[in-house]
């Protein structure tokens, strides 16, 4: 793959397209990403349902999760599936649901606080939550071996969320939305990753 291709690529896993391009329809969180997308319409609606067909994840493992913390994992999603610019941290893996992931993407310190202190008050009773659930009944449900714990229990600190909650998917950064050297969860207008992919593209890590 070349250096360009990089930057306008969906990574080869689950729901993602095979190719990035506009989506008039994305819902509501996903909307940001429609001039340019890696997911269909009908992901960035499952995006934003409990225990969507995307993966039966349940976000209720340990009470309802509240409002204002579930708004981070849409927009989390959202940007999981509908990126095109995470070229320069997608890698091969050797997992049953995806041929590649996303490792290190260095995240806006802005992004990871805001997640952190809209969760802080809820329940989980893991700290990766991309393995060891009980899957008997369809959806993730706390293993025997786990008791739900404060979220703060959990992770002690906004850095330790943001890398541990999706094995590495994100680098905590102390670089701010402004810096061009982060990238973003939340944004409005134009996707301002690409400026970022390409820095980092350029400036090997
Ligand atoms: N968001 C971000 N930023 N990065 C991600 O990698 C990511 N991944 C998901 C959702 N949002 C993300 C997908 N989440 C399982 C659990 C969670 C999940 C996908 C799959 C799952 O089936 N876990 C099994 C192990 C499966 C395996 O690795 O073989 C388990 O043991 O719980």
């Amino acid at each position: 793959m070349s250096q360009q291709d990089k930057l306008n690529m969906c990574m080869s896993a689950t729901h993602h397209k095979e190719k990035p391009g506009p989506e008039g329809d994305l819902y509501y969180q996903c909307a940001p990403w429609r001039e340019n997308a890696c997911c269909t319409a009908n992901t960035s609606t499952a995006a934003h349902n409990d225990s969507s067909y995307l993966y039966n994840f349940n976000w209720n493992h340990c009470g309802v999760m509240s409002e204002k913390c579930k708004k981070h994992f849409i927009q989390d999603t959202c940007f999981y599936e509908c990126s095109p610019h995470l070229g320069p941290w997608v890698q091969k893996v050797d997992q049953s649901w995806r041929r590649e992931r996303i490792l290190d993407v260095p995240l806006c310190k802005e992004d990871c606080h805001t997640w952190f202190e809209d969760c802080k008050d809820d329940f989980t009773c893991k700290t990766d939550w991309h393995k060891g659930w009980d899957w008997t009944s369809g959806v993730n449900k706390c293993p025997a071996d786990s008791k739900c714990r404060k979220w703060t229990e959990v992770y002690p600190t906004a850095k330790s969320m943001c890398e541990q909650i999706w094995s590495k998917s994100y680098l905590y950064t102390t670089h701010s939305k402004t810096s061009g050297r982060c990238m973003q969860l939340w944004f409005t207008g134009e996707n301002p990753n690409k400026k970022v992919a390409e820095y980092y593209l350029n400036n090997a890590q």
